[in-house]
């Protein structure tokens, strides 16, 4: 019997579907719609809605919704052989939240399939829009949350990470304080992940461990919701959230909206979704503890598997749940490509091709020259006013920026990684940047170690499908090992191997300590 498994990946600007053949052991499907320009009636830029204060990020969940409905119509139409999906899973853009008031789970329990899920969603939201992983607006509500659990420290103890502005935790937070009315209407938070589950499964589903660690609400040890965080981040919010669960739970078949509109399997189990980097870590096989990968996306990650729970005590990484059981670590770099395309835009580069000659036109090191790519407030390290800071670095010279901006990017991972104490032996690269290899060249000589492109550049949504998966294999009563369930799923790329150049490496490993000096003086300037 063909073993087929869906994994979807709803991300910042698009939604993205993987299938695969379990058996045969290869993707047979693979496909995004990109919010902007399939659904343009929403008027996103980016997959985010314009605001006028730049530290507010929000996107409709309607458009989500909506882009459900699409994707689903664009596998019929290619004729995915949807009837024998075995399961399905996914992964969403991390933090992101959906306010639902009391008619949102009826609505969820008998959508019709003559109309659209986003009509079938008609007045089931307490808030239209959803604050995304992008806000940095929650400062003071950081602040609150942060000293009644303890400081830094504790705070990343207890929850895994620091209070960060684009946590859950915190955006509940200020929406209560400022929509205290809204607030009190809803009757359910959802996570991205979580929301797009319950459309498929027709009700209110759990949030798995793997992104209720992105909320400043979870104990990261026991997994379970945490009193204090709760109580902190706002009044009666234990009767607003649903259940965490492990990510391997499956929650029930799919919503038969699926199976009338596009003849998906009615047998078809849904499985809790989990964030896009917990899903990346079982879609690039980072299932052995200390494996480390950096992807080139929207945001700049750079992630690794842990097995047991080690929090940064400075407050600037992550500690996640990772799908198979363990913990994965993650920190996450807000000025990702849009800075680096933000450059190219400014100096009317056409293509990365051209990009790729101006960074050979100077060497690596740019003779010292820095730039502080802040085009957008930063998360690591935390930068609330957006803005460049260039040292020893003419605005005019177009080659030495270019090259500047993807050398601080990653200067600035190896400086602010250093609490997760891995000196790994090699890294995978992956994300949309991770096809130029002069990008991956510079990256091996900042980290002075072999970099490894890993085959799909949708590590997200195949490590959705995967976990799909294996979530279905455990329930039919099989012990399924990850590496096995991964296996022939992610190999890296033939020669695509890039190794330092010792040269590079040596004068990196002195750069990296004026960019820290540099660093400094900015956030000096920045914070007065
Ligand atoms: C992780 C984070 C981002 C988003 C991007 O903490 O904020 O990587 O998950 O989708």
């Amino acid at each position: 019997m063909t073993k087929l498994f869906l994994g979807l990946d709803s991300s910042t600007q698009s939604l993205s579907a993987v299938v695969i053949d379990y058996g045969r052991r290869n993707i047979v499907y693979d496909k995004s719609l990109n919010f902007d320009r399939a659904l343009p009636q929403y008027g996103t830029q980016n997959g985010v809605l314009p605001h006028p204060d730049p530290l507010v990020k929000h996107s409709p969940p309607l458009m989500w919704a909506d882009a459900l409905d699409l994707i689903f119509a664009e596998m019929k139409k290619d004729g995915v052989a949807l009837g024998d999906i075995l399961a399905i899973s996914g992964s969403g853009q991390q933090h992101g939240s959906v306010y639902l008031n009391d008619k949102a789970a009826g609505a969820l329990a008998k959508l019709n399939p003559a109309k659209s899920l986003a009509e079938n969603l008609n007045g089931v939201f307490a808030r239209k829009t959803a604050p995304i992983w992008m806000d940095s607006s929650t400062a003071k509500e950081c602040a609150e949350i942060r000293k009644a659990l303890g400081g830094i420290k504790a705070t990343a103890q207890k929850t895994g990470s620091d209070a960060f502005e684009r946590f859950t935790g915190p955006q509940i937070r200020k929406f209560y304080k400022t929509e205290p009315e809204a607030y009190a209407q809803t009757a359910s938070i959802a996570l991205v992940s979580s929301f797009m589950a319950s459309l498929l499964a027709g009700k209110i589903v759990p949030i798995d461990h793997g992104d209720g660690a992105g909320m400043n609400l979870m104990d990261i040890r026991n997994k379970t919701w945490h009193p204090v965080a709760l109580k902190a981040t706002a009044p009666g919010l234990d009767k607003k959230l649903p259940p965490v669960v492990a990510s391997s739970a499956l929650v029930g078949a799919v919503s038969p909206y699926f199976v009338e509109k596009f003849n998906v399997n009615p047998q078809a189990q849904i499985q809790v979704w989990s964030g896009d980097n917990p899903c990346s870590v079982i879609g690039l096989g980072l299932i052995k503890a200390g494996q480390v990968a950096i992807s080139l996306g929207t945001s700049d990650t750079f992630f690794g598997s842990m097995k047991k729970c080690q929090t940064d005590a400075h407050g600037e990484g992550n500690v996640f749940g990772s799908p198979n059981g363990d913990y994965m670590t993650l920190i996450c770099f807000k000025n990702g490509s849009l800075a680096r395309e933000k450059i190219r835009e400014q100096y009317r580069i056409k293509g990365w091709d051209e990009f790729n000659q101006r960074i050979a036109a100077t060497p690596p090191g740019n003779h010292g020259g820095i730039l502080l790519p802040w085009f957008d407030a930063e998360i690591v390290p935390r930068v609330n006013q957006p803005g460049i800071h260039r040292f020893d670095l003419d605005e005019k010279d177009v080659a030495a920026n270019c090259r500047a901006i993807f050398e601080a990017q990653v200067m600035s991972m190896r400086l602010h990684s250093q609490w997760m104490k891995v000196s790994p032996a090699q890294i995978f690269a992956t994300g949309g940047a991770s096809n130029n290899r002069a990008l991956l060249q510079v990256l091996a000589d900042v980290m002075n170690c072999h970099v490894l492109r890993i085959e799909v550049s949708k590590s997200a949504a195949l490590g959705a499908a995967l976990r799909a998966a294996h979530g279905w294999l455990l329930d039919a009563g099989q012990k399924p090992k990850w590496e096995d369930v991964v296996a022939g799923f992610c190999n890296p790329i033939p020669n695509s191997e890039v190794r330092p150049n010792p040269e590079a490496a040596a004068v990196y490993y002195q750069l990296v300590e004026k960019y820290a000096v540099c660093e400094r003086k900015a956030l000096e300037q920045i914070r007065g």
